[in-house]
């Protein structure tokens, strides 16, 4: 299947945000996260990456590592406000568009190659469109499939455009560590270094009964695919890509019940706030539990009606909150509620008490429109399977 497929992305998309607006942090090293001392960080801008802050690092060690730096609480509704228009754009240049975060998507230019000049003109003019419209930059990937379109953006981050052609795909992919095929988290790259596969060069030429013996069948035949460069994933424009939720790292372990049980009302709130301020209800509502031994897991249940109203987000929450076996004492570090498996207002149905429920949360919605710092996460995110 010939695809040409594009994938971009904004560069240290929620700091450049912040430089954009506030003239006096430009050329300055900006992170972005959460403040308190158990805070992560969101992002870092590049000049700030250089004193080895990265996004998902403790701000405590970020602060350690870059004393002069500036640091900044989280502003989701701004970061989205700018996604949208983005989204916006990248809808201009594609009919085609999955959106795979806040900043990143593909779009499919299958069948549109005979209007551009060339595809990297193309990516070019995406790219300016984007500066001139948001003031923001972004790196872009055009390859014959997502796998490598995804590669090539991340090839000369920030303000990159790389594509690669079909017969240049298995050069370039040679020499990188297994670790750029998606899926090859630090266990599965340890198995293969193990094996002594360290490039995606020596796993293209690996045995495939070896591999399959070590890795089972279906993984070792997906990881010889993707190192010659092959991946037959569609585009698929789905908003399912994206969930609305929220999470919080507390400032000390919640060791009782009541209180772990408060917050999850809180962070439940505000998800079906921000559902309801977007037209949308949930299928699915996932809890994420972080101890403080650090082990996180999910646990997600989905229901046959779309929920949007707090108390059944709640009362979802709070069920998977009570069937996870906490052993007395251990203590709580964060807890997540999202939202996923997304629909609009328009395809809910409209029986029975909606009518009423909808009067009274439009009500308490325009109390509470200055709160609310909803995040949203990545699918992926949401979907991760327990570490157990
Ligand atoms: P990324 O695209 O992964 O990162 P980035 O845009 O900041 O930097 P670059 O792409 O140039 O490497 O994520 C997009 C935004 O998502 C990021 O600005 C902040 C947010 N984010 C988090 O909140 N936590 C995370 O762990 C990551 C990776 C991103
Ligand atoms: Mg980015």
């Amino acid at each position: 299947m010939n695809r040409t497929i594009l994938h971009i992305d904004m560069d240290a998309f929620f700091a450049a945000v912040e430089q954009r607006d506030h003239e006096e942090y430009r050329g300055k090293p900006v992170i972005v996260g959460g403040l308190g001392t158990r805070g992560v960080v969101s992002t870092a801008s590049y000049e700030a990456r250089k004193f080895g802050v990265h996004s998902a690092m403790a701000m405590e060690i970020a602060r350690r590592r870059c004393p002069d730096g500036i640091f900044l609480p989280v502003d989701h509704a701004r970061y989205r406000a700018v996604s949208r228009h983005i989204f916006s754009i990248l809808a201009r240049f594609s009919p085609t568009i999955e959106p795979l975060s806040i900043d990143e998507g593909f779009l499919d230019l299958t069948g549109m190659e005979r209007l551009m000049e060339s595809p990297r003109a193309y990516g070019e003019t995406l790219k300016r469109t984007i500066y001139e419209e948001t003031g923001l930059r972004a790196s872009v990937g055009i390859a014959p499939n997502k796998f490598l379109a995804k590669l090539a953006s991340d090839l000369e981050k920030p303000d990159g455009l790389v594509v690669i052609r079909p017969e240049n795909a298995e050069k370039i992919l040679a020499p990188l560590p297994v670790s750029r095929i998606f899926g090859v988290g630090k266990k599965t790259e340890a198995r293969l270094a193990a094996m002594g596969f360290r490039t995606i060069g020596q796993l293209a030429a690996a045995d495939r009964r070896k591999l399959s013996a070590a890795l089972g069948e279906r993984m070792a035949a997906q990881l010889i695919a993707l190192a010659h460069g092959r991946d037959d994933r569609p585009v698929e424009p789905v908003r399912a890509a994206q969930s609305i939720g929220r999470e919080e790292t507390f400032e000390k372990d919640l060791r009782a019940r009541e209180e772990a049980e408060r917050a999850l009302l809180s962070l439940s709130e505000e998800v079906g706030w921000r559902l309801r301020r977007e037209g949308l209800s949930a299928r699915t509502i996932t809890l994420k539990l972080r101890l403080a031994s650090f082990d996180t897991f999910t646990r997600s249940k989905t229901f046959p009606d779309p929920l949007s109203y707090d108390e059944d987000i709640f009362a979802a929450a709070q069920t998977l909150f009570r069937e996870f076996p906490l052993t007395p004492g251990q203590g709580v570090r964060l807890l997540g509620v999202s939202a996923s498996n997304l629909a609009t207002d328009a395809e809910v149905s409209l029986f029975d008490d909606h009518e009423k429920k909808d009067r009274l949360y439009s009500a308490i919605d325009s109390l509470k429109g200055r709160f609310g710092e909803t995040i949203l996460t990545r699918a992926a995110l949401v979907e991760q399977k327990p570490k157990i």
